[in-house]
């Protein structure tokens, strides 16, 4: 496994803290891995009202977390599904929680069926998240490119190429001085873009958590 710091570029990248943990997952566990979630997963397709219309985002989504750790992303309420009707999505969490040396308690789960799927820029800045959250983001099928952008300079960008098995952690400052996209591949449709998923383990705080109210 390959570990690629950006956070050591301070002056050039500002509080961006990532690290990419290469092939954290190697393909004889990422392989199986997509094929099981792909066809486990319950996939929804969430919609947007834009200018007073219900648009459908540009991906299926899942939401797997403890009991009670209800997630509000991009205006949606998302209600957890149960850890156990998924047990190897478990076992991700515990390998990553002792790399990360962390409790995540939900993740958010992406299917990118092809390069006309993406996610727009944002930041994992929501409030239950607290002020410095560790997000632990998982590849799994076709590599795509992941772009950051400063908030407070928009020329300001890194991207990386993000192949299956790798992970993406995210700490400290990143989420209030950066945000992220997966972009569409449209230059690549005629080789045709295959399936992706991603996986953001994350940890929401409790409302009687003291952190709560620093966010
Ligand atoms: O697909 C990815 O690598 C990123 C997903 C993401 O940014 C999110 O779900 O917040």
């Amino acid at each position: 496994m390959n570990q690629q710091g950006l956070w050591e570029d301070e002056e050039e990248y500002p509080h961006l803290e990532v690290t990419i943990l290469e092939n954290f997952f190697p393909p004889e566990e990422a392989d199986p891995l997509f094929n099981l979630l792909k066809d486990k997963v319950p996939w929804e397709q969430e919609t947007l009202k834009m200018f007073g219309k219900e648009t459908p985002i540009p991906r299926l989504t899942a939401w797997f977390g403890d009991p009670e750790k209800t997630y509000t992303y991009s205006g949606i309420l998302n209600q957890p599904h149960d850890w156990t009707l998924i047990p190897e999505l478990d076992a991700m969490r515990e390998k990553l929680n002792q790399a990360c040396s962390t409790n995540f308690n939900s993740v958010l789960l992406n299917l990118y069926r092809d390069g006309n799927d993406s996610v727009d820029w944002h930041a994992d800045d929501e409030r239950e998240l607290g002020p410095e959250p560790v997000i632990a983001s998982v590849s799994l099928g076709e590599s795509r490119k992941f772009d950051f952008r400063s908030k407070h300079d928009s020329n300001r960008k890194k991207t990386y190429e993000l192949f299956s098995g790798d992970v993406v952690i995210m700490t400290g400052l990143t989420q209030q001085h950066w945000q992220h996209r997966v972009p569409k591949t449209a230059e690549r449709i005629r080789t045709s873009t295959g399936p992706r998923i991603n996986l953001t383990f994350r940890t929401i705080l409790s409302t009687d958590d003291p952190i709560f109210d620093i966010a």
